[in-house]
């Protein structure tokens, strides 16, 4: 017999089993009679009736068999407690976190400032750069009253924009903050070498570990804890970017921004205020409770810049389950570098109204801002807007009649660009 009906055919055997148990006990044991209490059961036949039901209840467990949840993973990422202990029941690890949340430390503001991009590299040769970080796990509001326990790296989400150049030899050390409950890593999506330097980079808490590693490719990418279970650190919020400046630098702009898109599932649903449990079946389901713009709800716009300045962000996808449809309303993309691609071979798009970024992967956009005002960056799957997926750049100066005005046109349609058309 094929082994694959053994399962089926034991739950087969077990509901056969119970079906007769029950007719036993109506036909056989006055089990009607007996519950209107009009006559005393046979107490034989009932026990017997019993038996069969219980034992046919056994049959169908057994054939009832699943693997435990992690066994799709690749081997070596088989989700591990500290210590090697097996992960304990979610009821009991719900109550062991709320009982360590306590002594967890709190950061005012969990989300990276936009702002804050490393200069452009300006040098014209490679040297050895060194980076220290720190995985810190902390509790931060994801909008006020709403308490959400993040993995972070630096204590924010996303973690800070890294910078160097290419060619460069990256000596980077990571520190596993004393007060973390986790073992944490970082994979670095430029590196090449096995795991992107999380092989070598497990750190318990308390711990530092260096690597080095040279910065081959130019680009924009995403560094992540790959920590297992590799998806529940990326969706408490540890990523962020790093970009490899090629050797030729790319065109000056006079404003840059650093916007990391990023998922966070929390138990009772969007809103719910006080501190919120992780949703792991939210996060196997692939549905966030949350999309944010560099971490949380945004609360006061921080992108300012002024009219006529040429504009270029750059945008990562921390996941770990929804692709960005990145959009700008009532922008146009001027230039994009798809999926963050640059060297030689590689084209970039010019006129580009939503640009797709990938879960662990980026996008990088340029435009120049020609009419004053507040646009809203967003992910175009705009249900996630509902969800927090959006941000404010304000931009200011004088009105722009010529390009955007309320009311009639005060141009002929010959003295317009699009004369004919
Ligand atoms: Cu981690």
């Amino acid at each position: 017999m094929d082994e694959m009906y053994n399962y089926l055919i034991l739950q087969l055997i077990g509901v056969s089993v119970c079906i007769v148990g029950v007719l036993f006990l109506i036909a056989k044991a006055g089990f009607w009679k007996w519950l209107r209490k009009k006559t005393k059961a046979q107490k034989k036949s009932t026990v017997v009736g019993f038996g069969l039901l219980f034992l046919g209840i056994i049959f169908i467990l057994a054939g009832d068999q699943s693997y435990k949840i992690h066994f799709a993973m690749p081997p070596n990422l088989h989700s591990q407690a500290p210590d090697q202990n097996p992960p304990s029941l979610p009821v009991l690890s719900a109550l062991d976190f709320l009982n360590k949340s306590k002594d967890m430390p709190r950061v005012n503001d969990i989300s990276a400032d936009p702002n804050k991009v490393p200069e452009p590299i300006t040098r014209k040769y490679s040297k050895i750069v060194k980076i220290s970080m720190t995985t810190k796990e902390v509790i931060s509001e994801v909008a006020p009253g709403i308490y959400n326990n993040y993995w972070t790296y630096n204590g924010q989400t996303p973690g800070p924009m890294l910078r160097v150049r290419e060619g460069d030899t990256v000596e980077l050390s990571l520190t596993n903050d004393k007060t973390s409950l986790h073992e944490h890593n970082i994979d670095l999506h430029a590196v090449t070498g096995p795991g992107g330097g999380a092989t070598v980079t497990k750190v318990k808490p308390g711990e530092t570990k260096t690597f080095s590693w040279k910065a081959m490719q130019p680009g924009l990418y995403i560094y992540h804890c790959a920590t297992s279970n590799v998806s529940v650190h990326n969706s408490h919020g540890q990523y962020g970017l790093i970009m490899v400046d090629p050797k030729e630098g790319l065109e000056k702009v006079d404003k840059e921004f650093y916007v990391v898109q990023g998922e966070l599932y929390t138990q009772g649903g969007i809103g719910k205020k006080g501190l919120v449990l992780f949703d792991p079946k939210a996060l196997l389901d692939g549905n966030p409770t949350y999309v944010t713009f560099n971490g949380k709800v945004e609360d006061a716009p921080r992108m300012k810049v002024k009219k006529g300045e040429k504009v270029r962000i750059y945008v990562g996808n921390g996941g770990v389950n929804l692709i960005s449809s990145f959009h700008i309303i009532g922008e146009i993309f001027d230039t994009v570098y798809p999926e963050a691609a640059m060297g030689e071979g590689s084209a970039l798009h010019k006129n580009v109204q939503t640009t797709a970024v990938l879960p662990g992967g980026a996008s990088i956009v340029e435009f120049q801002v020609d009419v004053p005002g507040k646009y809203i960056l967003v992910d175009h799957a705009l249900a996630r807007m509902n969800k927090g997926a959006w941000a404010i750049l304000e931009v200011e100066g004088s009105p722009s009649p010529e390009i955007f005005k309320p009311g009639k046109s005060e141009f002929s349609p010959t003295k317009t660009n699009h004369s004919g058309m």
